[in-house]
């Protein structure tokens, strides 16, 4: 068995006697907890949905660039062709846009989780590529937590944002110090098992595990396995806890239970707060009886809540998803402001968490040596977006939008270049999708497999999987840097991307290889690394691969979050105008946006659940446990979880009963966008009138007179909404829905099928 490294782990793959087939895939015999997506790996690796050959889309090929609506129809076929000439025609196509509207007309932001890997990173290449050819329009953020990044500089510099992302509290100051934890949204464990660049062992549930021996974990959320059997459960509605977490300041303001002396030193802004959850800015005092109306959460356990958060060590943590809806980033914010209020910022154990049960690395205790990286080179073009607002710049080019304060100008972008992301996964309101992408004179796609997105392109090139190539990999606070060797060679005609990068750039008179095929590039971003001032010992390239890797020194982090803020904030300010915690900012104030103010703050969403109304469900969208994504959806491991052949949707008693529904059944669900197809699991651990499905089944769009999608991709519900005009980040976290009965004649699922492939 032969060791290899993804987002969902490090195990063992074995390969047929002919060398050429990975026969089995299983976790290391040691494994604490391995993924249950590693199980999807085998059936995935040589299903028929690989991309043998590069393809071009037969209209594009026969009519040439320019917008086509028919760009994704399920009839559209593909004509394979040659490496020769794909790459001539793709290099032509790249040279007409640069000259004929300049570098900015080529978006690049490409965004998505690719594969793990330090060179073979899909962005990395793809980007290093662009540059080399004068640039790109290019994304920032992210899917995950898009709204946080932006936000929490504001509130409490840029060093202390990122170190909260990487040198959180861990998990052993929690089992050590922490008395109450009260986490938004749960923890996880499903979501512990992906790192992104993979880890050597999945280290996070064991490490959470003895902590739950020491220390009372509160989950509030809408599903009751959001956290493990032996937390307190209390139901909130999605999208409420902003609600609750002001009542509960209410309720240490009113008591005298805040922290006064800390509030003094170490904020500014706590008696705008105390003034608005009194009510005396707008006349609602924010009383647990006003958040139970809001959220559900009996008012009594709100108040209790509470006290026992002010009568110990208390670590507040909010999950990701919150942040990811309408006015997300007033979770984060009023989650930080009532970790303030209590005074327990920077004491052990104590303060605020933003990541535990959202990511396998958070809270491991390790921030680690910097990692080998592919450098990418400069990108001369300034013009970028928010990822999440793909839509927004393909439909309305020339528009400006609001952008953390300022204005971002969208360019008008006719090629978008695709490598290691699935926006048929990851983006929302996937018909409004479908309509931006059909504005594109051409859609490029680097891919594995025939996803949804790439059966959008103009031009599919067939790429080299991790099992394909050698590589390096680590995530962030790894015990070891993994050599990770191809297992077998690549799939039909498929080629790793720095081979595709340097042939095209070839063709543009560019230089992206400088003269090294990809193995003298891994043995030299190695030796970049071990020379690099920073870098632990590691012994030359050839030994590190004899050996399968190096292991990476281990010390936990001496300063972790806040700790010297806390001792002396006149000496070590953070990087806020105030040098303190800004819980109201007059910087955020003075932006004077419609939906975000200086302080935390309530807001109704627009959407929002009305008794009577005819979308009537809050349906959950939220990150599946035996995938990473829609990566591989169509393997083992994901397939167990099926129901009636696609997606479940998870309803309760009740309202199953209300709609005729048992296990097993297919049920329409729709939104105001888009329907889907999904099968019925009857369960009481949601509350009622909440919903959930797992996010990345494949887009299904081959019978519409049924459904927008057959397979059950919950983005055909979601919508295509900014969380706000600071963050403009995704809100697909949650969306109401209707649910009914499908009784008609069940359509196969055919996102799994290859397109029509002619010669
Ligand atoms: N409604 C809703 N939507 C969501 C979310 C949600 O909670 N709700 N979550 C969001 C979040 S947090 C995220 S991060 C996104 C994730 O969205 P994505 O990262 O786009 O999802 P993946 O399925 O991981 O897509 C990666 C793609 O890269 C391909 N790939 C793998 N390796 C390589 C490679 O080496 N080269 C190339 N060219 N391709 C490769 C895979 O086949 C796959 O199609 O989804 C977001 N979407
Ligand atoms: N197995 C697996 N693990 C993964 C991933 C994967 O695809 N598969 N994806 C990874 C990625 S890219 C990311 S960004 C992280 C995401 O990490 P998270 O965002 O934390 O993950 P989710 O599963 O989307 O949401 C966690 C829980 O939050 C609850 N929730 C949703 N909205 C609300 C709300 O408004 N209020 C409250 N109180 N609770 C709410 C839901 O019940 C949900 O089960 O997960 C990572 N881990
Ligand atoms: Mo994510």
């Amino acid at each position: 068995m032969q060791e290899t490294s993804s987002h969902w782990g490090t195990y063992l793959v074995e390969v047929s006697a002919d060398g050429r087939d990975v026969v089995a895939a299983r976790p290391h015999a040691d494994d604490p907890d391995a993924a249950p997506a590693i199980g999807n790996v085998v059936d995935a690796h040589r299903h028929r949905s690989r991309v043998a050959r590069p393809a071009v889309r037969r209209r594009w090929l026969e009519r040439g660039p320019g917008p086509d609506p028919r760009r994704g129809d399920v009839g559209e076929e593909y004509v394979e062709v040659d490496w020769g000439t794909a790459l001539d025609l793709l290099a032509r196509e790249l040279d007409r846009v640069r000259s004929g509207f300049g570098n900015r007309a080529i978006f690049g932001g490409s965004y998505g989780w690719g594969s793990a890997g330090r060179l073979h990173h899909a962005q990395g290449q793809l980007h290093r590529f662009l540059n080399s050819i004068g640039g790109y329009t290019r994304s920032v953020n992210d899917y995950s937590r898009g709204a946080s990044a932006v936000l929490l500089p504001h509130l409490i510099g840029p060093r202390a944002a990122l170190d909260l992302r990487y040198r959180p509290p861990s998990w052993a100051d929690v089992a050590e110090h922490t008395d109450l934890l009260v986490t938004f949204g749960g923890v996880r464990r499903s979501n512990t098992w992906v790192v992104p660049g993979g880890h050597a062992r999945q280290v996070t549930p064991g490490l959470a595990r003895a902590a739950a021996r020491t220390t009372r974990v509160v989950s509030l959320s809408a599903q009751r396995d959001d956290a493990d059997p032996g937390a307190e459960w209390v139901g909130v509605m999605p999208g409420t806890d902003t609600a609750v977490m002001l009542a509960l300041v209410h309720v240490l303001v009113v008591d005298g239970l805040a922290d006064d002396a800390f509030l003094a030193t170490h904020a500014v802004g706590a008696d705008e707060v105390r003034r608005y959850v009194l009510g005396e800015t707008d006349g609602v005092p924010k009383t647990p009886e006003w958040a139970a109306r809001i959220s559900r959460a009996p008012a009594g356990v709100i108040r209790d809540l509470a006290h026992r958060m002010a009568a110990g060590r208390t670590l507040v943590n909010v999950v990701y998803a919150l942040q990811r809806g309408e006015n997300g980033e007033q979770a984060v914010f009023a989650g930080l402001t009532l970790a303030a209020f209590l005074g327990q910022v920077g004491l052990p154990g104590g303060g605020f968490a933003h990541g535990f049960g959202s990511m396998g690395d958070y809270g491991v205790g390790i921030a680690g040596p910097p990692l080998p990286t592919f450098p990418q080179g400069r990108n001369p073009v300034p013009d970028f977006i928010p990822c999440a607002r793909i839509g927004d710049l393909l439909l309305h080019p020339g528009a400006e939008i609001p952008y953390d304060g300022g204005r971002l100008r969208l360019p008008r972008v006719r090629l978008a270049y695709w490598a290691g992301g699935n926006p048929f996964h990851h983006h929302q309101d996937l018909l409004r999708l479908r309509r931006a992408l059909s504005t594109l004179d051409t859609f490029v796609v680097n891919e594995t497999h025939w996803t949804p997105t790439a059966r959008h392109a103009d031009v599919v090139l067939p790429v080299a999987s991790t099992l394909e190539r050698d590589d390096v990999a680590a995530g962030a606070g790894d015990s070891r840097l993994r050599a990770v060797p191809r297992a077998v060679p690549p799939f039909g005609e498929a080629r790793e991307e720095f081979w595709i990068y340097a042939r095209l750039a070839e063709r543009l008179g560019a230089d992206f290889a400088e003269g090294l095929d990809s193995r003298q590039w891994l043995e030299r971003i190695y030796e970049d690394w071990r020379a690099a001032p920073g870098s632990p010992p590691a012994p030359p390239f050839a030994r590190f691969w004899r050996d399968g890797g190096v292991e990476l020194p281990r010390e936990p982090y001496r300063d972790p979050v806040f700790t010297a803020f806390r001792a002396d904030p006149a000496a070590n300010p953070l990087g806020t105008p105030s040098g303190r915690i800004e819980l109201c900012s007059a910087r955020l104030a003075g932006f004077d946006l419609p939906d975000v103010a200086g302080h935390a703050r309530w807001r109704e969403p627009t959407q929002w659940w009305r008794a009577g109304g005819e979308y009537d469900l809050h349906l959950l969208c939220n990150q599946p446990s035996h995938r990473l994504h829609s990566q591989l959806d169509m393997g083992a491991a994901s397939r167990s979880t099926k129901v009636a052949g696609r997606e479940p949707l998870r309803l309760h008693p009740s309202d199953a009963a209300a709609r005729g529904l048992v296990d097993g059944d297919v049920a329409l669900v729709r939104s105001p966008r888009g329907s889907l197809l999904a099968g019925v699991v009857v369960t009481d651990a949601l509350l009622p009138g909440v919903a959930r499905m797992h996010t990345g089944a494949w887009f299904d769009p081959s019978a519409p007179e049924v459904a927008d999608c057959v397979n059950g991709n919950v983005n055909v519900l979601t919508r295509d909404v900014a969380t706000s005009t600071l963050t403009q980040a995704t809100s697909g976290a949650h969306v109401l829905v209707a649910v009914s009965r499908y009784d008609g004649p069940v359509p196969p699922v055919r996102a799994y099928e290859p397109p029509v492939l002619v010669r």
